[in-house]
């Protein structure tokens, strides 16, 4: 094993092994190791545990956007190399320097003067405009606490929102959203939220219609597709760009699957009104409907199915309740209109022999369709998932090899087969006290903030906002994430109290009254799973640099707030970040134990900078997501009110929502390219994921250069868009509607519908006047043209991936770019 490098020896830090009996009492430090002669027993001792991988040059460490090793010299990470194992190593991991080192870290604890000066809830307005002022970090834990006390004693629970909602950064033990919810648990309680911003609408509908949420579960194995599948329909994904990050550090299985499709040469085709990234490497072939209208090209589909009696009767029969109602619906016996291959060509816009062929394709071919998830956070997007559902249905191939459909497969690997070994299990939020707030949809926040006391309807039920006073965040970027920006930011002027924890100046730190300065994950020691699906890995996240500037670890400042409220005992519950990470890697080891897998003990395996990679057992490879179900729907039947797969649901119909009925159904959604604004805002927008960030993570590091375009979030633009408008390749281009402007960067190109534009999602939010609602957005943040509506009163999804808007030349005075600056006295 050789993990020991000359090239790390001049970093400080302690000699290895003074302790391998006491490790856990040592401070963890950057593991480098000195060429010690009890360290090459060590590694010599080692090798009878073929599960562990040699790190090769640096301190392994990793983030979403993958495992690597960490190359530090005096005390600054100065590059780094992905694990030997990544498939497909992605580029996003050189940024880890840029990130430690940004210019824009918050380096001090920060508190809005006005708010300092006068108490919480002074001058709300000036929040993201007011002057800042230093304070010790004392006298922020101080503040802090104090808040959390007042609200809990004056308001109660429910007025504290400490949902957090974000993706952080990786790491099980310093994990800020659960640290956060740890606290709030013991102080008291909280209102948290319910669902994600990813998949609000698909998870809810899923549940109803096939008993489990489908989109974050395990997909038919990527062997078996590649040997099964004959056509591949991607609908909506964009794997090449989604699958680089992962919610866990990635294993990029994914990419190695849609290669092997591709050298299989199996038939793709890309439904997406972009030619995107995906379809272009897998030189797929492409169909692109009107934004917004993939349910109307569905319903023509299955209409050509049923019409050529293509569809599997036999399956729907034994295996789904509620054809038939939905079949009036089809053939338009309930309502007067067939929905034909001829009527879906008229909404969606794809011709109507384009849609019978991909039917009677479908039908003749061992088809897998894969959908992603930007059709879903739209206004109905409920409907794409039941939609696709019902066809998969139709089609008869659902828990047959290579077929059916698939709602993960651009996502974290879906479909990367299962390892046998241990998991972590994270640090615990712990248990909510008795009197806790019911949680709300986490993209209703906003409506939440500045309507305390509205009713609104959730599945099933009816939910009543609470009054909040102190919105807390802990890993999440709303200024970025959350839809209409300019109504975020008056709601965002209700509360009284607003705390951040941050590493960056982000638009949401900007917009707080105290701002705490976090580390990066590579300022501290963490463990990690490698493969959201596969739980192929465990990857230790060694220390590679110090806390920068006085940052503190989420950890470390909870910690201090717990103890200013009595409550260190049980927040910590007497262990530091080593211990935790002992017991954690514990329980995992114990795990694999039990599944025959041996591991070292905890302290040997930090020491050893090396990273554990489970067996997969051949049938794993195998494995195919509903092959129970379909072998024997009585044994294994969903977890559905009937047991099959529901394509009518009593239980949505017994709701009663006009905009989410029994079945799946069109409906026109509040702002598309036939809708009564399109005269105003005639061009459709697309915010899909960005490939060179995840989401606003990344946005300050040199890879902005890959895509910004004249320095701001680029536009895709249709050549005859952009003709028709004056504007060219590289212009300064203007992009609006009713709720907001931002400028942007044209990028004009074949690869996207006329009609549609594409700004990606995650640039930080730039106001040209700071605090001024409606101010042009200098960086091209995309919800300032987004709407803020719940999907339905079924799920109260968000609508991200849905506005109409226009665009013109920018001519106005020349406004340069701020979005990555510190405030002026910060
Ligand atoms: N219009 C539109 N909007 C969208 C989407 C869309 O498709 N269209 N997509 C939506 C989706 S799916 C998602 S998941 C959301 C994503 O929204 P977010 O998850 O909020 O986005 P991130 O940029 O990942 O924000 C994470 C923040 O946590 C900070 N952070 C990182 N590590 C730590 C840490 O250790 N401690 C603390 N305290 N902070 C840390 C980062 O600096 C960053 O500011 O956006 C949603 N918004
Ligand atoms: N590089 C990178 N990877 C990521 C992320 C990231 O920010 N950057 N974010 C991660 C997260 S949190 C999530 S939730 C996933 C998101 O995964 P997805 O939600 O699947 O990603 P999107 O890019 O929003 O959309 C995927 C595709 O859907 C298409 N699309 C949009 N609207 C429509 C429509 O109306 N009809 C059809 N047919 N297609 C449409 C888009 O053009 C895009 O090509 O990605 C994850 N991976
Ligand atoms: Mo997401």
């Amino acid at each position: 094993m050789t993990f020991f490098n000359d090239q790390q020896t001049n970093l400080s830090r302690r000699s290895l092994l003074k302790g391998l009996g006491a490790c856990a009492a040592l401070p963890l430090l950057a593991g480098l190791f000195p060429k010690h002669a009890l360290a090459q027993a060590i590694s010599t001792a080692l090798e009878q545990f073929p599960t562990l991988v040699p790190a090769q040059k640096g301190i392994l460490t990793g983030a979403h956007w993958g495992a690597f090793e960490a190359i530090v010299a005096d005390g600054r990470m100065i590059r780094v190399q992905p694990v030997a194992d990544d498939p497909a190593p992605n580029d996003l991991i050189d940024m880890a320097p840029f990130q430690v080192h940004a210019k824009n870290r918050i380096k001090y604890p920060m508190v809005r003067k006005s708010w300092l000066e006068h108490g919480p809830g002074a001058r709300p307005e000036l929040r993201g405009a007011d002057e800042w002022v230093r304070v010790s970090w004392e006298q922020a834990i101080e503040l802090v606490a104090g808040e959390i006390k007042r609200v809990q004693g004056e308001f109660g629970p429910q007025a504290i929102h400490a949902g957090s909602y974000g993706w952080k950064s990786v790491g099980m033990f310093h994990n800020s959203r659960t640290l956060l919810h740890r606290l709030m648990n013991l102080a008291g309680g909280f209102t948290g939220y319910a669902g994600d911003y990813s998949t609000g609408a698909a998870q809810v509908i899923m549940s109803h219609v096939m008993g489990s949420i489908e989109v974050y579960e395990q997909q038919t194995a990527w062997p078996n597709v590649v040997e099964h599948a004959e056509l591949v329909v991607l609908w909506g994904v964009n794997a090449q760009v989604t699958l680089k990050n992962s919610w866990n550090m990635p294993d990029h299985e994914g990419q190695a699957g849609f290669k092997a499709l591709k050298e299989k040469g199996t038939r793709i085709i890309s439904i997406d009104p972009v030619y995107n990234e995906t379809a272009k490497l897998a030189n797929a072939e492409w169909i692109a409907p009107n934004a917004y209208t993939d349910v109307a090209m569905m319903l023509g589909v299955a209409h050509t199915l049923y019409s050529e009696k293509k569809h599997d009767q036999a399956f729907l029969e034994r295996y789904t309740v509620g054809f038939d109602k939905f079949l009036d619906y089809l053939l338009g016996k309930d309502d007067g209109q067939p929905k034909s291959a001829e009527w879906a060509a008229t909404v969606c816009g794809v011709e109507a022999k384009v849609i019978r062929q991909l039917a009677l394709d479908m039908a003749s071919k061992r088809t897998m369709i894969m959908a992603g998830w930007g059709m879903q956070r739209q206004h109905h997007g409920e409907q794409p998932n039941w939609m696709l559902v019902t066809l998969a249905a139709m089609l008869g191939q659902i828990g047959l090899p290579g077929g059916g459909y698939g709602f993960s497969y651009h996502y974290s690997s879906g479909g990367s087969p299962t390892a046998k070994g241990g998991i972590l299990a994270g640090i615990s939020a712990g248990t909510a006290p008795q009197n806790s707030p019911a949680p709300i949809p986490v993209a209703r926040i906003a409506d939440c903030l500045a309507n305390p006391g509205k009713t609104i309807d959730f599945n099933g039920r009816k939910l009543t906002y609470p009054d909040v006073k102190l919105v807390y965040v802990a890993g999440g970027n709303p200024f970025h994430h959350h839809q209409d920006t300019n109504n975020l930011l008056q709601a965002w002027r209700k509360p009284q109290t607003v705390i951040v924890h941050e590493p960056y100046w982000t638009a949401t730190a900007k917009h707080a009254d105290i701002v705490l300065p976090v580390t990066t994950s590579y300022e501290r020691n963490d463990l990690e799973m490698g493969g959201d699906y596969s739980q192929r890995y465990v990857f230790p996240m060694h220390q590679c640099v110090p806390p920068q500037h006085e940052s503190r670890n989420d950890f470390d400042i909870f910690s201090a707030v717990a103890a200013k409220l009595g409550l260190q005992e049980a927040y910590t519950e007497g262990k530091d970040e080593t211990l935790w990470l002992k017991q954690m890697y514990d329980g995992m080891a114990a795990q694999a134990r039990g599944a025959k897998v041996a591991l070292p003990p905890f302290n040997m395996f930090w020491e050893s900078n090396n990273y554990i990679r489970f067996p997969i057992p051949e049938a794993n490879r195998q494995w195919i997501r509903h092959a129970d179900f379909r072998d024997n729907p009585l044994l294994n039947p969903l977890g559905t009110p009937s047991g099959k797969i529901e394509i009518f649901s009593n239980a949505i119909a017994g709701m009663s929502y006009a905009d989410c009925v029994g079945h799946p159904k069109w409906y026109e959604p509040k702002e598309w390219a036939q809708g009564e604004q399109a005269s105003r805002y005639p061009l459709s927008l697309n915010t899909s994921h960005p490939t060179q960030r995840l989401h606003s993570q990344l946005d300050n590091t040199p890879l902005r250069d890959k895509f910004a375009i004249a320095d701001r979030e680029a536009i895709l633009i249709h050549p005859d868009d952009a003709k028709t408008r004056g504007i060219q390749d590289g212009d300064l281009v203007r992009a609006f509607n009713e709720r907001g402007q931002i400028l942007v960067g044209a990028l004009v190109s074949k690869d996207i519908r006329q009609g549609v534009v594409r700004i990606c999602e995650g640039a930080w939010f730039d106001p040209a006047k700071p605090g001024e609602v409606g101010a042009i957005c200098k960086n091209g943040n995309v919800n300032c043209l987004t709407f803020d509506e719940g999907s339905s009163s079924l799920a109260q999804g968000n609508c991200g991936h849905m506005a109409q808007l226009q665009i013109e030349k920018y001519s106005g005075p020349e406004l340069p770019n701020t979005a990555h600056e510190v405030p002026a006295n910060a």
